[in-house]
């Protein structure tokens, strides 16, 4: 059945105001880095759930919205899981991991040590529904993959905006997840998203983006 359409109504941006707002947003997504090491200080449950919250307005296939947020702030259970992940990290650079894969690494600095799964405040671990469970059927979901991706963009964006920080953690594989967090057959881990304050005179590769001529182009 057809849904009830509704009017809709934002403020409508034109010429210089619009330009303003387009660059203003640039610099500031610009601003954005990604931190490996996190101070200890907590951020309030409330505030994580409006961060969760504000991703799960993502675009999503047929709005299936196929994700589930998972958010680890018990201490035990982020030691657990550090452990688990560490245990795959070590494997991954002593040997799973390709030279190539390794070499392209090397500058950023990574190893196995996970010290930030303990250190943040909050984890929050980002599960894909290929499928919803409804009473014990199966019901089929669209784009999965696109739908939570761009959910987790959403994420890394709302922290930003909170003048909080992340990483986009991915210790593979992560199917320990599944069982530390106890999920549900229809849901895989898609990404581990450490929040909190960066650790104090944090420091971040000096790396760039990539110019207007690499990544753009008009027809
Ligand atoms: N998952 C590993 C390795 C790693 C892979 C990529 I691609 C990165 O951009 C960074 C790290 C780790 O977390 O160390």
């Amino acid at each position: 059945m057809k849904a009830k359409f509704i009017p809709y109504n934002r403020p409508l941006l034109k010429g210089e105001e619009l330009l303003k707002e387009s660059i203003k947003h640039y610099h500031f997504m610009e601003s954005r880095r990604t931190v490996r090491e996190f101070s200890t200080e907590p951020v309030s449950v409330e505030v994580i759930e409006n961060l969760v919250m504000a991703a799960s307005t993502a675009p999503s296939g047929a709005n299936k919205q196929p994700w589930t947020f998972c958010i680890v702030i018990n201490p035990e259970l982020k030691s657990k899981i550090r452990v688990e992940a560490e245990k795959e990290e070590y494997t991954n650079y002593h040997g799973r991991m390709p030279q190539e894969w390794l070499d392209d690494l090397s500058y950023l600095g990574t190893d196995w040590h996970k010290p930030f799964l303990e250190d943040a405040p909050a984890l929050i671990i980002v599960f894909k529904k290929s499928y919803d469970l409804v009473n014990g059927k199966k019901k089929n979901n669209y784009y999965t993959t696109e739908s939570v991706g761009l959910a987790c963009g959403y994420l890394l964006q709302a922290i930003h905006q909170c003048g909080l920080v992340a990483l986009t953690h991915t210790p593979s594989p992560m199917n320990f997840l599944i069982k530390v967090l106890n999920r549900p057959e229809n849901e895989k881990p898609f990404l581990l998203i450490p929040v909190g304050y960066p650790a104090t005179d944090v420091m971040v590769p000096d790396i760039k983006r990539k110019s207007k001529e690499e990544v753009l182009v008009y027809y």
